[in-house]
C-alpha cells in the first residue's frame, strides 16, 4: 500500500512538472548547457547554446560542440540536437565556446570562438569563426575556411583566450557590427555579405567588462549587455550609437547560483523582454557543468532595465 502511495505521488509530480505552466528553471535539464545567444525567427525562439561536457571533478571546461534548442511558448525547449562542432573548422583546435547565431538574406551565421591550431596564419589562441547555413539548424558549414579574428589581430590585450564571446548585431540600415572579448571589449563592422571585416578593429572602453557582450537595440537606444568582474554579474550600458561611447547604467543581476560565469542573451517575444543566462544548480552542476536558464526582464520607462530576480520558478507560458 505505501509503495503503490509513493508511486502514485512520484507519478502525479512529474505529471504536473512536465504539464506546468512555468519553465522551471534551468529550462534544459538532459544535458549541461551554458552561454545562451537567442534568435526569434517566424514567431519560434531558437537558443544556441554551449555544451558543458566536464566530468564531475574536471576543473576546466569541457566543450566539443553547439546545440540549438526551439520554442513556441518559452516553457516547452525542442532539442535539434549538436547543430555544430568544433571540427567543422580544420583551423581550429577545440574549446568551443560562446557564439550567436544571426539571419541576413536567406542564410544563418553562426560566429563562435575556438582554439586556433598554431599554423601560417596563428601562433593559437582563441579566435572566433563563422559558420553558415540555409536553416536554423544546420547543416553548418565554415563560411569562410579561416578565422575571421586571430590572436593576433589583437594587440591590446595579450592573453590567448581574449578573443571569445562574439556577439553580432545588424542596425536598421543594415550594417552589421561584431563585438567581443575578454577582459577587453572590441568591435570591428562586417560587410553586409557577414563574413569578411569592413574597417579596423576598436577597443570599447566599459566600466567592469570581463566578457560575454550582448548587443541590441530597443527603441533608439543601443545596449551593451555583458559578463562583468569575477565572480560574474550582468552590468550593462548603453548608447545612441552602436559604436559608443557607451555610459555604464549598472547591475542586472547578481552572481549565479553555484556558477561563477554567468552569460547574457536578450529577446523581446509576445510582448514580454526575456533575460537567458546560466547557473550551476543541476545536480553535479558547478563552473563546468552549467544549464541554461530565463527569468523575465523589464524596462523602466526611461529605458532602463531594472534589476532581474533569478527564479527557480522561470516564466509562464506564452499563450
Ligand atoms: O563557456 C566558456 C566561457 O565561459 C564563455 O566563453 C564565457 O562567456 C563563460 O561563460
Amino acid at each position: 500500500m505505501k509503495l503503490i502511495r509513493i508511486f502514485v505521488i512520484c507519478a502525479l509530480t512529474i505529471f504536473f512538472i512536465k504539464c506546468s505552466s512555468f519553465t522551471r528553471n534551468p529550462i534544459i535539464t538532459d544535458i549541461f548547457t551554458a552561454d545562451p545567444a537567442v534568435l526569434v525567427y517566424q514567431d519560434t525562439v531558437f537558443l544556441y547554446a554551449g555544451h558543458d561536457e566536464a566530468p564531475v571533478g574536471t576543473a576546466e571546461y569541457v566543450m566539443h560542440d553547439w546545440y540549438v534548442f526551439s520554442s513556441t511558448d518559452m516553457v516547452h525547449w525542442t532539442s535539434k540536437g549538436a547543430c555544430l562542432s568544433a571540427k567543422d573548422f580544420s583551423w581550429a583546435g577545440d574549446h568551443a565556446y560562446a557564439g550567436q547565431c544571426v539571419y541576413r538574406d536567406g542564410k544563418f551565421y553562426w560566429y563562435v570562438p575556438m582554439g586556433h591550431k598554431k599554423d601560417s596564419l596563428s601562433n593559437g589562441g582563441f579566435a572566433i569563426g563563422v559558420a553558415v547555413s540555409t536553416s536554423l539548424t544546420g547543416p553548418f558549414t565554415d563560411a569562410i575556411g579561416k578565422a575571421l579574428i586571430t590572436n593576433e589581430m589583437t594587440t591590446d590585450k595579450t592573453h590567448s583566450w581574449d578573443d571569445i564571446d562574439p556577439t553580432v548585431f545588424i542596425d536598421d540600415d543594415g550594417q552589421a557590427y561584431l563585438y567581443w572579448g575578454n577582459k577587453s571589449c572590441r568591435y570591428v563592422k562586417l560587410k553586409s555579405n557577414m563574413i569578411e571585416l569592413d574597417g579596423p578593429i576598436s577597443v570599447v572602453t566599459l566600466d567592469n567588462f570581463e566578457e560575454a557582450p550582448w548587443l541590441y537595440k530597443r527603441n533608439d537606444t543601443y545596449y551593451l549587455v555583458y559578463a562583468a568582474l569575477f565572480p560574474e554579474y550582468i552590468d550593462y550600458a548603453t548608447s545612441n550609437s552602436p559604436t559608443g561611447p557607451w555610459t555604464y547604467r549598472g547591475r542586472i543581476t547578481d552572481t549565479a547560483y553555484n556558477s561563477t560565469t554567468i552569460h547574457p542573451a536578450i529577446i523581446d517575444y509576445h510582448g514580454d523582454s526575456y533575460l537567458f543566462y546560466h547557473n550551476g544548480a543541476l545536480p553535479t552542476g558547478g563552473d563546468y557543468r552549467r544549464s541554461i536558464c530565463l527569468d523575465y526582464l523589464y524596462y523602466d520607462s526611461n529605458g532602463t532595465i531594472k534589476k532581474v530576480t533569478q527564479t527557480t520558478n522561470g516564466v509562464k507560458a506564452v499563450k
